[in-house]
């Protein structure tokens, strides 16, 4: 199953004339209020965010799975099906390969096909979590950070295994994250594992190629319930910079205790130019990696509004590379990082219509009702028509997800896959 451009147009016809009154009617009001329109458009137009290989099957509890019809068996189909969201949207120009889940086959075949879809390699993820099938050493007591050295020197040597496979597909950034941590009070040695951890990196930074960047992702529980080695931003930060000035923190919006100040952290790490990555999904309790923006997106709003002043003051941070990190156990997953990915792009719409002058002199002279006036307007705009707009420009869907059920997509998976097929992954 291909999108073409005749598909969308064919489908976008019905939903041209309410856009057209909903898009003028807001440029309108934001023209007032002194916003060049064409400039959040291409702002919008621009912002792309990598699909994880892992997100595209459904996903499961450790209490079961319930697999979804016409998933994506192989590595091919995962791309196609990055395809399909891309054509729709727009916004989805990547894939972040999770290793070994997704080893490609043929290298060539495999690059050929992402490009026919206009899409990137993101990050390479290593996996250190489980145990692979033959492996002389257990991550049962960790990996990186483990006591024994031989389980240390494999999992270093699975790191730089995958950055030499993301080499050869034109990846240049790595995203470690670590399950490591003791479940119970007494069964490590939080120096020791701290210790090998750092110097694990160290070594796995050494062997990184020169124009790549290393991401350090933190979690504070789960699959460890006691400790976990890397569990707060500082940790990572502590590590990137033992590492050295390509490593980065990665930020996962689930892996923070609940009602922590996500924004702060943003805004810490970018003023000392160390954000590297970014894993957006949403959550009530915990990593529940649940579709972005559907519990807290008042929250997500505050975040890119961080986000947005970094990059917008910030030039010794770099460009930060986004992922959706999310779980579908019971929507379509396709559907569900349709509505990621407006989630995403809507809370970055307002964070860019945010007055920065304005906040800033309301900051300066202690009016508080102001500050939070001003950011209030910003959310309260309904900025659809613009996502709309900047879609439609760059010969996507004006309404991907009805555009996706209009063109019965799953359907027609179901009928090339199967309906038992099953993606690798968690
Ligand atoms: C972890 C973490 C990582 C992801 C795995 C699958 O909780 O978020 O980024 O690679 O899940
Ligand atoms: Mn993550
Ligand atoms: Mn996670």
């Amino acid at each position: 199953m291909k999108i073409s451009q005749q598909h969308l147009s064919e489908t976008n016809k019905k939903y041209v004339p309410a856009h057209e009154n909903n898009f003028a009617f807001l440029s309108d009001v934001l023209q007032k209020k002194g916003h060049d329109v064409a400039a959040i458009l291409k702002k919008l137009g621009d912002f792309q965010v990598a699909i994880p290989s892992w997100a595209l099957g459904a996903g499961g509890t450790r209490f079961g799975r319930f697999g979804f019809q016409g998933e994506p068996g192989n590595l091919e189909q995962k791309i196609d099906d990055v395809g399909l969201l891309h054509a729709l949207t727009q916004t989805a120009g990547a894939i972040s390969l999770h290793i070994p889940w997704d080893i490609p086959k043929d290298y060539t075949a495999i690059r050929e096909r992402a490009a026919a879809h206009g899409i990137l390699f993101d990050a390479v993820n290593s996996n250190t979590f489980q145990d692979q099938v033959n492996a002389k050493e257990s991550y049962r007591f960790g990996s990186l950070s483990n006591t024994s050295k031989a389980v240390r020197q494999q999992a270093i040597a699975h790191n730089i295994d995958v950055v030499n496979i993301g080499n050869r597909l034109g990846s240049k950034s790595l995203t470690v994250w670590l399950a490591d941590g003791t479940s119970f009070p007494g069964q490590g040695n939080f120096q020791k594992a701290l210790q090998h951890t750092q110097e694990s990196l160290q070594e796995i930074y050494t062997a990184l190629p020169d124009d790549w960047k290393l991401f350090i992702e933190y979690k504070p529980y789960e699959p460890n319930f006691y400790s976990t080695v890397i569990q707060d931003w500082g940790t990572s930060f502590m590590l990137a910079q033992a590492c050295g000035e390509k490593a980065y923190t990665l930020v996962d919006l689930g892996h923070h205790l609940p009602n922590t100040n996500i924004e702060q952290i943003v805004a810490t790490l970018m003023l000392k130019g160390k954000l590297g990555g970014f894993h957006f999904n949403d959550s009530k309790y915990g990593d529940d990696d649940l579709t972005v923006g559907s519990v807290k997106p008042y929250a997500l709003f505050l975040i890119f509004n961080a986000l947005v002043y970094g990059m917008e003051n910030n030039p010794q941070n770099p460009y930060p590379a986004w992922m959706i990190d999310a779980s579908h156990n019971i929507k379509d997953p396709l559907e569900d990082l349709m509505q990621s990915l407006e989630a995403i792009q809507e809370a970055y719409a307002k964070a860019l219509l945010v007055d920065q002058e304005q906040l800033n002199e309301a900051q300066r002279a202690h009016d508080v009702a102001r500050c939070q006036e001003l950011l209030q307007d910003a959310y309260r705009t309904d900025v659809r028509p613009l996502l709309a707009q900047a879609r439609l420009t760059n010969g996507g869907a004006l309404e991907p997800l009805k555009a996706y059920r209009d063109l019965n997509v799953r359907k027609a998976l179901v009928q090339e896959r199967g309906a038992n097929s099953i993606a690798s992954g968690l």
